[in-house]
Parts: C-alpha cells; sequence; structure tokens
C-alpha cells in the first residue's frame, strides 16, 4: 500500500486498511528517512530552514505518527523498530541535518518506549553501520567509509544486510521481551572504538 508519511490521511488510510484486512498487528518496521540532497553535501552550517524541517518530518516526526495509527492494532503488544546511523550521535562529515534528525529518531524511540510500554509495545531502534544501497551509491566518499569499517570496527568487516534482518527478527521477537527504548548497533563494534 502506498503511504506518503507526510501526509496524515495516507497514514490512516493504511492502518484503517491493514485492521480490515488482518484485524491486528505485531510489527512496525520504520526505514524510511528523506534530506534534500544539497543538505547532504554542504556545510551543516547552511542548512535550510526548508531541508531541516522536511528531513526531521519525513525521518523522525513520521515515527510518531506511524506509532499512533499502529498502537491501537497492536493488541497482543508489539515491537515497533526504527533505523538509525552513528550520525545520529557523533558527527558524521556530510550527514549533516540527517544526524540530527536521527538523533530525533532516537530521543523520539525512548519516548515513544514510556507511552506505550504500558500497551506492552515495545519500541527500539537499530543503528546500522553502512550499507550499499542504491541511496548510498550517491554519497560521495561512501566506498572509503566501507574501507574504514573493515580497517577500524573490532569485528574487521561490514555487515550483510541479513544481519540486519536477524536483529530486526530478534527486536520483534519474544527473546527482546523486556528490551525497549533502546539503540542496538549493528555495526561490528565500530561504534565502541575511540581510535
Ligand atoms: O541515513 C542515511 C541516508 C538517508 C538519505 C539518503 C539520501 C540520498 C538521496 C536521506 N536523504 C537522501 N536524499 C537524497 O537525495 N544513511 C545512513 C546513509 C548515509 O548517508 C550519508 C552517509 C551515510 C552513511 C550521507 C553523508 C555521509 C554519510
Amino acid at each position: 500500500m502506498p503511504c506518503d508519511v507526510t501526509k496524515d490521511e495516507d497514514i490512516d488510510r493504511v492502518f484503517a486498511e491493514v485492521g480490515q484486512k488482518f484485524g491486528k498487528l505485531h510489527l512496525l518496521l520504520h526505514s524510511v528517512a528523506f534530506a534534500p540532497k544539497a543538505a547532504l553535501e554542504g556545510h551543516f552550517v547552511d542548512t535550510t530552514r526548508e531541508a531541516y524541517l522536511l528531513a526531521h518530518n519525513v525521518s523522525a516526526y513520521s515515527l510518531v505518527a506511524l506509532a499512533r495509527g499502529a498502537a491501537p492494532l497492536m493488541t497482543d503488544g508489539g515491537s515497533i523498530i526504527g533505523m538509525s546511523y552513528y550520525g545520529a550521535e557523533k558527527v558524521v562529515p556530510h550527514y549533516n541535518v540527517m544526524g540530527v534528525a536521527k538523533a530525533s529518531l532516537e530521543a523520539s524511540t525512548r519516548y515513544l518506549a514510556y507511552d506505550l510500554g504500558p500497551k506492552k509495545i515495545r519500541v527500539n531502534c537499530i543503528s546500522a553501520g553502512p550499507v550499499n544501497t542504491l541511496a548510498a551509491r550517491g554519497i560521495a566518499g561512501f566506498s572509503e567509509m566501507l574501507k574504514t569499517y573493515e580497517l577500524r570496527s573490532p569485528l574487521k568487516r561490514n555487515l550483510v544486510p541479513e544481519e540486519l534482518g536477524a536483529t530486526g527478527v530478534f527486536l520483534a521477537s519474544d527473546g527482546a521481551a523486556c528490551i525497549t527504548g533502546q539503540v542496538i548497533y549493528v555495526d561490528g563494534g565500530y561504534c565502541i572504538m575511540g581510535m
């Protein structure tokens, strides 16, 4: 089903259809982000108001709106998963406004976890190391980033997408029944390094 996450009508329609088709929902995976290309190329200080608001609307507020739509269908409890990146926490050159939006996504994860915990709905983020996706291919210096993870991460390699899937399955399962409000790094341990 198409869903423009900047439109409340789209979100309402999707969850109404999910309710009709399935009656309930156990898992919501939020995997959507956008910042205008220009904002990811120049200096963060030059981020326009328009680019800042668009990045936060699509990449962070959408988690709140989707969680509100999903929660009434999660009558057995549920698992909500967002996708984040280390640029939320530390400065990654050129990640710019996306880093600020991911910081907002991670903080929203904690506040949603608090609100929805009494309904047995858990809310967590997976913070992924770099993955060679279509969106990543346009990013200047991306192949250098992959090499840096190979060289510097404790596991001395990049992740494979199946490992993100496996972490998602874990977070959706009862194995993670007492885990909420967390950011789980799937990055070969890269984020623990100081040098
Ligand atoms: O979150 C992301 C990227 C998401 C993204 C990608 C694009 C490319 C095309 C958001 N908006 C756009 N807008 C476009 O016009 N990542 C974690 C991947 C990523 O993006 C970077 C990175 C990494 C890693 C940008 C700069 C530096 C590092």
